[in-house]
């Protein structure tokens, strides 16, 4: 967790690209590099597991535009694609505890990027730049992957966390040629994104379907919070209140924040606990507003509990509309 960090402010690093077929106009518009962090947008990559190969070490990195490495991967077009991308600071730890959570429960291409090193701490503001650029990068992927195999996507979903919860949003904004039927926000970054327009930030346009979990919701200095508090999908989820977790205040609310980023991280932990715990593991209850559920006005599921995490989101939730859901 590097969250503690948000305020560090960098230049983004210059931006190199080689492979000119997919060249996007933004590659072309960097800002000067910083002379503290360099990366490329090769540096970002796109790791594979299926499984055939389901383990650490087995994984098999996809190259934007080398056919013959995707076509000679364990990649199954017809089984359900989970991409699942990090926010500020390195990857992989919850991306690997979702993948080996998810091959308990099926056949699953879990497909994670790993852009660690265009979103080192503690370069918040250049993990910002580079954002679209690397949800373009992957935007891009996903379009070719699906040219050239015939990949299932109905059955594609991307989920982020933090910074990555926005570059999902981007992802699926970024999209020509299909649109993203599902989309996982996991506490959505809130520091440079409290004010931005919707097509910067994650919102309920950017697919389908738009689930959050907020963990850490409110504001940087006033609840040491350092996720999007207000709705964002079609389904936001408040587990406990949705500002601060249990077992993350002991000494007050600003250790959430000095310890590492503690709530914001639940979001994560209960999204990946979701996945092989079947319903009612996460069972929420609809209601206007906290204090409401705290006084027991909502105890009932009078229009409908819904499961939060990977179980979370059918047609017919789809339908009911715009709702909020306070978990236990
Ligand atoms: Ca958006």
């Amino acid at each position: 967790m590097v969250e503690v960090l948000l305020s560090v402010v960098a230049a983004a690093p210059e931006i190199h690209h080689q492979h000119q077929h997919y060249q996007h106009h933004h590659l072309q518009h960097v800002p000067h590099p910083s002379s503290r962090s360099t990366g490329s947008i090769e540096d970002v990559h796109f790791l594979l597991w299926t499984k055939s190969n389901p383990l650490d070490g087995q994984e098999q990195e996809l190259v934007l535009g080398d056919s013959a490495t995707l076509l000679s991967s364990s990649l199954n077009p017809a089984d359900p694609t989970v991409v699942i991308i990090h926010g500020f600071g390195g990857c992989c730890s919850f991306q690997l505890s979702a993948r080996d959570e998810l091959f308990k429960i099926g056949s699953y291409n879990v497909l994670v990027v790993n852009w660690s090193k265009l979103s080192a701490a503690p370069w918040y503001n250049t993990a910002l730049a580079n954002l679209p650029l690397v949800a373009n990068w992957t935007a891009q992927l996903l379009e070719w992957m699906v040219e050239e195999t015939g990949l299932d996507v109905s059955q594609l979903q991307v989920v982020g966390h933090s910074l990555g919860a926005h570059m999902a949003g981007f992802i699926g904004q970024d999209l020509t040629k299909f649109r993203l039927p599902r989309i996982t926000g996991l506490d959505p970054a809130g520091p440079s994104f409290y004010e931005k327009d919707p097509s910067q930030r994650i919102d309920e346009t950017d697919a389908e379907f738009v689930m959050i979990i907020h963990t850490n919701g409110g504001g940087l200095f006033s609840d040491f919070s350092v996720g999007l508090g207000g709705r964002l999908g079609h389904l936001d989820f408040y587990p406990n209140g949705g500002v601060h977790q249990p077992g993350c205040t002991v000494g007050g609310d600003i250790m959430d924040l000095l310890v590492g980023g503690c709530s914001h991280g639940r979001s994560h932990s209960f999204w990946v606990e979701s996945i092989a715990n079947p319903p009612p593991a996460f069972l929420s209850h609809p209601c206007q507003d906290w204090d409401t559920y705290q006084a027991g006005g909502c105890t009932s599921c009078g229009q409908g509990c819904i499961d939060m995490g990977f179980h979370a989101g059918t047609r017919s939730v789809l339908m009911r509309g715009k709702n909020r859901f306070w978990d236990h």
